[in-house]
């Protein structure tokens, strides 16, 4: 059984508290695309966990955690964030993280570039056109991955005669390669490469097959989550290109990312905040930029986990929601973050999109046409009343119920959690 959790909007959906909260049936959770870009904040017993690269499996103690071949991996920062999680208290990671001999790396040097390639586009216009990465090299790795030139984890760890010199070439033509493109920028090649031979006997315990792993995990029937990064309208093809990530963050990622048969794959979790954030640049229809989108983002604590920018915030968009429906598939939608709508009188929700009166049939692809569309609005009404406390769907505020069921009837897929506070025990299930 292979089920996947994925982000449904622009990401910071709540998706590492689902996977925490269902992590106990499974025996193994696998990440399939993306980096240290991610951030999941996790809260158990009143402990906040950060999660950037490692599965949030980690939290159970009994469950294995995979980084696939369609993440890339930036050791310095895998090995910190180990570090940090095993400090927290978290047990036996080591034992339970495995790593895919095919997942490439990401250098510092692309983490420069990422930043300069940033710059760059900013000053190309007064209104700066860059896209507000997190600045973690993403992009550079997977441009060097789809250039080939990219180095993996099984190049690193490789002691077969002429591997590591091998390594050394390819790191040193990279290196050279972004100097020229960029011109020049300081880089202690020696240095990095001297940490790498210290990286390389740290990772080796970790690296596994990952394609095997897989098929051996689905062969013996274990239970397997695979906790999507991201999200679908950050996605390279289907995102609102090019202020997107650099990987597939779609159901498609997930095949391609861990090497597994699409008929494996059994539930689609479906993440959904109940209202819509953003971070970085890029068109977001339903960005209220007043008051309301200010109190969105107050009381919805909307900072990002991983650079701490302010998260641009507005109404739930169910235009978005169900493009986004079509490409996953999701088998249910579990909304998080209803708590936060609680002080609200009115409610609005983007129903469609409209340019000089003319309806949209579905999310365009097209920049301009996005930047100049009208969203139409259906406003629901609040419930004006604290549910960070209800223990059950059933007692639910009547109008809370009400939103959540004109977004089930909306999309035609069913609500399966509400999330109404950000603890484990704050998530009620719809029976
Ligand atoms: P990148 O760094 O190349 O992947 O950035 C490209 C775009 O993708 C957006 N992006 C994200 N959006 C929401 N959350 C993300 N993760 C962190 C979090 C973000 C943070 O969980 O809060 O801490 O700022 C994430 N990662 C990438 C990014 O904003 C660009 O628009
Ligand atoms: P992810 O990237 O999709 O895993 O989401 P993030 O962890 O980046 O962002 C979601 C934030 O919302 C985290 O700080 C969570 O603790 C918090 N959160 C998740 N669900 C809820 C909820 O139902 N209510 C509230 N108030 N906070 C929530
Ligand atoms: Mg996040």
């Amino acid at each position: 059984m292979v089920n996947v959790v994925l982000g449904s909007q622009w990401g910071d959906e709540g998706k590492g508290k689902l996977v925490d909260l269902l992590v106990g049936k499974y025996d193994i959770v696998a990440r399939c695309a993306g980096g240290n870009n991610a951030g999941h904040t996790i809260v158990v017993g009143g402990v906040k966990y950060d999660f950037h690269m490692l599965p949030s499996g980690l939290v159970n103690p009994n469950c294995q955690n995979l980084l696939g071949n369609g993440v890339v991996i930036h050791l310095p920062s895998f090995f910190k964030e180990l570090e940090t999680l095993e400090a927290k208290g978290l047990q036996n990671c080591r034992e339970r993280l495995f790593v895919s001999s095919r997942a490439h790396l990401v250098f510092d040097f692309h983490q420069i570039t990422d930043k300069l390639r940033e710059h760059e586009l900013a000053g190309r216009s007064k209104d700066g056109k860059n896209i507000g990465t997190t600045g973690k090299g993403i992009g550079p790795t997977y441009a060097t991955k789809a250039s080939r030139s990219g180095l993996r984890v099984h190049h690193l760890v490789n002691d077969l005669p002429g591997a590591w010199e091998e390594f050394e070439t390819k790191f040193r033509r990279l290196v050279e390669t972004r100097q020229l493109r960029y011109g020049g920028f300081d880089f202690d090649v020696e240095a990095h490469l001297a940490k790498y031979k210290i990286l390389k006997e740290q990772l080796k315990p970790f690296v596994v097959d990952s394609v095997l792993f897989m098929h051996n995990a689905i062969q013996q029937n274990k239970k397997i989550l695979v906790e999507g990064a991201n999200a679908l309208m950050l996605d390279i093809d289907f995102g609102t290109y090019p202020f997107v990530t650099s990987s597939a963050t779609g159901i498609g990622g997930v095949i391609t990312g861990l090497g597994i048969p699409p008929r494996s794959l059994d539930e689609v979790f479906g993440v959904v905040k109940a209202y819509t954030t953003r971070v970085g640049e890029g068109p977001f229809p339903t960005e209220q930029l007043n008051p309301d989108g200010e109190k969105l983002q107050t009381i919805g604590a909307e900072f990002g986990v991983t650079t701490g920018r302010k998260r641009r915030c507005g109404w739930l968009d169910l235009v978005v929601l169900k493009y986004s429906t079509m490409i996953n598939g999701y088998t249910s939608l579990n909304i998080t973050k209803l708590d936060v709508l609680d002080t609200f009188k009115d409610i609005p929700v983007g129903v469609s999109y409209s340019i000089k009166g003319e309806k949209l049939e579905s999310f365009p692809e097209d920049l301009i046409k996005l930047g100049s569309v009208d969203v139409e609005y259906v406003t629901l009404p609040g419930w004006n009343e604290d549910i960070t406390n209800v223990k059950t769907y059933d007692t639910l505020p009547e109008n809370a119920k009400k939103y959540l069921k004109f977004i089930e009837d909306f999309v035609g897929v069913p609500v399966e959690w509400v999330g109404t506070g950000p603890g484990r025990e704050s998530m009620l299930h719809k029976d």
